[in-house]
């Protein structure tokens, strides 16, 4: 669990050149090398354009921790009630 949250943290900090959050092409590398097997369309590039969007709430155009964190949020939610499928369908 501590390892889960420090890569959390440190693929953020490896991700983003700027201190203020991820930028378009940040966001776009971190997302097809770090999420490319838990998350469809990592291939599409107007996908990514489109969650980076969503996720960018004060639509500064980067994609800062508080709003990573929104990503990290949504893809635990997505992969637990996944799982709850796979084990009421056992
Ligand atoms: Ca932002």
């Amino acid at each position: 669990m501590e390892e889960a949250i420090k890569t959390v943290v440190t693929t953020f900090l490896k991700s983003s050149r700027s201190s203020d959050g991820l930028g378009k092409n940040d966001f776009k590398k971190m997302v097809q090398k770090q999420l490319g097997n838990i998350m469809a369309d990592t291939d599409s590039s107007s996908a990514i354009k489109d969650m980076q969007q969503g996720l960018d709430t004060d639509q500064d155009g980067k994609v800062s921790f508080q709003e990573y964190l929104q990503l990290i949020g949504h893809l635990a939610k997505s992969l637990s009630q996944r799982k709850t499928g796979e084990n009421a369908a056992a």
